[in-house]
């Protein structure tokens, strides 16, 4: 069981961008990560990551375009959205673990771009446990097919059907990205709850992080559009 959190998001700037930021007891958690500077991780306490999108970060020639996790560290992620990043000549468009062996669960990996490694690159002794999330590329808990990640189950490998990846201008990496769920995207309620820490009770938006019984994949929980027509009084 995880400690509440001990403030709230603030924001901070990064080199380019800015950061939210949370602090927990275990550690840093960014809760959303939007500049052309990808998150690097390199040996501390243990990690957890939580309710974050890593949309449109770049790196040129290093490996990991939306994080980078060096060492033999702890890093648990849990709801975490990776989509739209990349590295130009590098391996891992998502992330790269780097002989560290993080934990993913409830976490897509989709949309990413790398010349190698289209999603998460691994390198060194790592071996990733990775369940109940949605990651381009690995064929499915039922027919996993990388030899580096370790398939821990409800794995899926599908189209996570965002609202609109890069938002109403057309820039991936912007505030107007929109990583929500479509009404019938295939990663919601197939999470695993049990992953939540307990003092996770919202999503990104603020809204139930457990809604319809189960949670969804990914930092957003889906929630009905719910339409009040108007009350026309005579
Ligand atoms: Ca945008
Ligand atoms: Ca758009
Ligand atoms: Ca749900």
């Amino acid at each position: 069981m995880l400690a509440a959190f001990l403030e709230l998001p603030a924001r901070v700037p990064s080199p380019t961008g800015w950061w939210n930021l949370l602090l927990i007891p275990i550690g840093l958690l960014f809760s959303y990560v939007e500049s052309s500077v990808r998150l690097n991780l390199f040996g501390g306490p243990a990690q957890l990551l939580a309710l974050i999108c890593f949309s449109g970060n770049t790196t040129q020639n290093d490996n990991g375009g939306g994080m980078a996790i060096t060492g033999s560290l702890t890093t648990t992620l849990v709801n975490v959205t990776f989509s739209g990043n990349a590295t130009q000549n590098g391996k891992g468009g998502g992330m790269c673990n780097n002989s560290s062996s993080p934990t993913l669960t409830n976490v897509i990996i989709w949309g990413n771009t790398a010349p190698n490694g289209l999603g998460i690159f691994n390198t060194g002794s790592v071996s990733p446990t990775i369940s109940y999330s949605n990651v381009q590329g690995c064929g499915g808990s039922s027919a996993w097919v990388s030899a580096r990640d370790v398939n821990g189950g409800s794995n899926i490998a599908a189209d996570p059907l965002f609202i609109d990846t890069n938002g109403t201008d057309n820039i991936t990496g912007t505030l107007d990205d929109n990583l929500r769920l479509q009404t019938g995207s295939p990663l919601i309620d197939v999470g695993n709850n049990t992953a939540v820490p307990c003092s996770v009770t919202t999503d990104l938006d603020g809204n139930l992080r457990i809604f319809n019984s189960v949670v969804d994949m990914g930092a957003y929980e889906w929630l009905p559009i719910r339409v009040y027509l108007p009350l026309v009084v005579r």
